[in-house]
């Protein structure tokens, strides 16, 4: 079971080298995160995007990039449905995101005819190393899915629940996360989906996780918590993942660990056909490079 980024690093490095298809590559933290991927054996890359850009980025920056091909493309979108377009001919093995906007590169990971659907809904998966807490904590959904509903909370926890379970985590303890831990029917309706969703967990309809809620944050991560509040819980205060109630929830907990928290983090997209790499411009080069690290980790054709 992988506890921590150096466990997933060292996991990462003993699998074969995945190819990452990067889209619009002139970016220089994608570079430099690219580059220490490489140079640590985790991935290889294919750049994709405006050729002179991304040698005058890596010029400037004093960046090697002498050992990736560079695949010239006009604009943002060539750049984003040519690196899909790798990967569908088993070129690449995960998608990451470069330069471009993510609902661009969203847009062409949906496309219909050209796009990575697998059938699956798509939701975002954030693994967080909280020097405040035992184990790595995975939350979802702070990037994709704006306000789900029961439906979309069940795809939402099965995507997390399964690459959790590829980071060794045989039944990962999911806790869904709500203001209270009493189910609150009339005015927190999230209560309720909380509610159901460990009820579906306990009756074996969602299958692989011990599923509790409506928990408070503290109670999901605070065994103190629980007992102060009388909650008993195989998942309180032991939770591997946060099943956030909407986007703005889940969002705000990202930036807040990682700007108050000081913790570590990396961000992938799961469900579609790779896992695909996607952070924000403002996220550091080492949540880059360790987003790298899991999305290559958990590509399928690593299993
Ligand atoms: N999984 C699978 N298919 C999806 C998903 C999903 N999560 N979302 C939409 N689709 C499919 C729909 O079924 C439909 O076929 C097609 O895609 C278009 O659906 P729309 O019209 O609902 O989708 P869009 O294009 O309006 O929006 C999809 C986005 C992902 C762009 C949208 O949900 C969004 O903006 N999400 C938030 C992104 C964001 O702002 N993140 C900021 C934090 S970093």
């Amino acid at each position: 079971m992988i506890t921590s980024f150096a466990g997933l690093l060292k996991e990462v490095k003993d699998k074969p080298k995945k190819t990452i298809a990067v889209a619009m590559a002139e970016e220089e933290d994608v570079l430099q995160a690219v580059v220490m991927a490489h140079q640590q054996g985790i991935a290889d890359a294919l750049l994709i995007g405006n050729k002179n850009k991304i040698i005058e980025v890596a010029r400037k920056q004093d960046i090697d990039i002498s050992d990736f091909d560079i695949i010239h493309a006009e604009n943002e979108w060539h750049s984003v449905s040519r690196a899909i377009q790798l990967i569908r001919e088993c070129m690449a093995d995960t998608l990451m995101k470069g330069k471009c906007a993510t609902a661009t590169l969203l847009k062409g990971v949906l496309d219909k005819e050209g796009g990575l659907r697998s059938g699956k809904l798509l939701s975002h998966f954030a693994v967080f190393e909280v020097p405040a807490y035992h184990k790595l904590i995975m939350v979802s959904d702070a990037a994709m899915n704006i306000a789900p509903d029961l439906q979309a909370k069940i795809a939402i926890v099965e995507n997390a629940v399964q690459y959790a379970r590829m980071l060794g985590i045989e039944k990962p303890k999911v806790a869904v996360i709500a203001a209270i831990e009493k189910v609150n029917p009339d005015g927190m309706p999230c209560t309720l989906d909380a509610a159901m969703l460990a009820q579906m967990a306990a009756r074996g309809q969602i299958k692989n996780a011990i599923i509790d809620g409506p928990m408070a944050v503290d109670n999901a991560v605070s065994r103190k918590s629980c007992l102060v509040k009388g909650i008993e819980s195989e998942v309180g205060g032991d939770a591997d993942i946060l099943l956030m109630p909407d986007i703005e929830a889940a969002n705000v907990f990202y930036k807040t660990l990682t700007y108050l928290g000081n913790s570590k983090t990396a961000g992938i997209i799961i469900g579609a056909s790779v896992p695909i790499i996607l952070t924000s411009r403002a996220d550091s080069e080492e949540a880059k490079y360790l987003s790298i690290a899991l999305g290559t980790l958990t590509s399928a054709r690593n299993q």
